[in-house]
């Protein structure tokens, strides 16, 4: 039982308990990940700007239609990857975060790195034409039609329209990519309540930001709602390479990146 202290999966929370937080604790915190976020976000918003760079070209469009599912597959898995790497550099510099045991850093990762990558998204959409920055150019939901994958791209096309509608700051999309990456409520932590702590001060932050942002109250509620639909991708994502690597299992096993293999393999 947890209180015998014998039970591994038991989660110390009491130990941690800290008394609440201050406005100036939460201010911190708030500066330290939206720093942390500028720092790992890959592209800065400037880089991103929509026309400063082509849309795939009908030309173009037809090469990426053209590509085998392996070689698209292959493509897109190393730019996820990429993407997951700057969330994971991110991860490690929340405070806090390197603090969780070593089985609950990875756990939160594996189960949310791919979220924010999805997050992020809305920095590099362009809802004008529908498109994302992929490869050098903007790129409509069509370029990826060779995955045969066409309803989750579309889902996730739809998603970053919605995330972007919202017309979040850089700090925002900085604070909601934390609070996804530290949900308690995920398979295998040994320490959920330190887990739901670290989250709960980072929504005091969040909601400390927007109201600073004077934005509308119903923002937070929506951004909150935006977790399922983050979810529902992503175990959709898993579906799709599952079903991939049944077909082609020599395409995964020997041109898949490593870490995109262990996170979603
Ligand atoms: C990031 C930069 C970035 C990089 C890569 C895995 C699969 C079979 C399908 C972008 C997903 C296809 C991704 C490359 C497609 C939806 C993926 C492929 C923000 C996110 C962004 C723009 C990724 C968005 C999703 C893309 C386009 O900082």
């Amino acid at each position: 039982s947890p209180e015998s202290g014998l039970d591994p999966y038991c989660c110390y929370s009491d130990i941690d308990s800290s008394p609440t937080d201050t406005t100036s604790d939460l201010e911190h915190l708030s500066e330290n990940i939206c720093k942390s976020h500028m720092e790992t976000c890959q592209y800065l918003r400037e880089e991103l700007e929509p026309s400063k760079w082509q849309t795939v070209l009908n030309t173009e469009l037809e090469a990426y239609q053209k590509k085998s599912q392996e070689e698209m597959w292959q493509v897109c898995a190393v730019k996820v990857t990429e993407a997951v790497q700057y969330v994971v550099e991110f991860a490690k510099r929340i405070d806090g975060f390197m603090e969780l045991c070593q089985n609950d850093q990875i756990v939160l990762l594996k189960a949310g790195s791919l979220e924010v990558v999805f997050v992020r998204m809305c920095r590099a959409y362009d809802s004008q034409n529908n498109s994302v920055y992929f490869d050098g150019k903007y790129a409509g939901p069509e370029v990826f039609r060779s995955l045969g994958c066409d309803d989750l791209i579309s889902s996730v096309f739809d998603f970053a329209k919605s995330m972007s509608s919202l017309q979040l700051t850089e700090d925002e999309i900085g604070l909601f990519s934390a609070y996804v990456l530290m949900s308690s409520d995920r398979s295998w932590l040994q320490e959920k309540n330190r887990v739901e702590k670290l989250q709960q001060r980072i929504q005091a932050a969040l909601q400390n930001l927007l109201q600073k942002n004077q934005r509308d109250k119903g923002v937070l509620t929506k951004m909150i709602c935006k977790v399922s639909t983050v979810r529902g991708l992503c175990s959709r994502h898993m579906e799709k390479l599952s079903a991939f690597r049944a077909l082609h299992p020599d395409t995964v096993h020997s041109r898949f990146p490593p870490l995109y293999k262990e996170l979603f393999g």
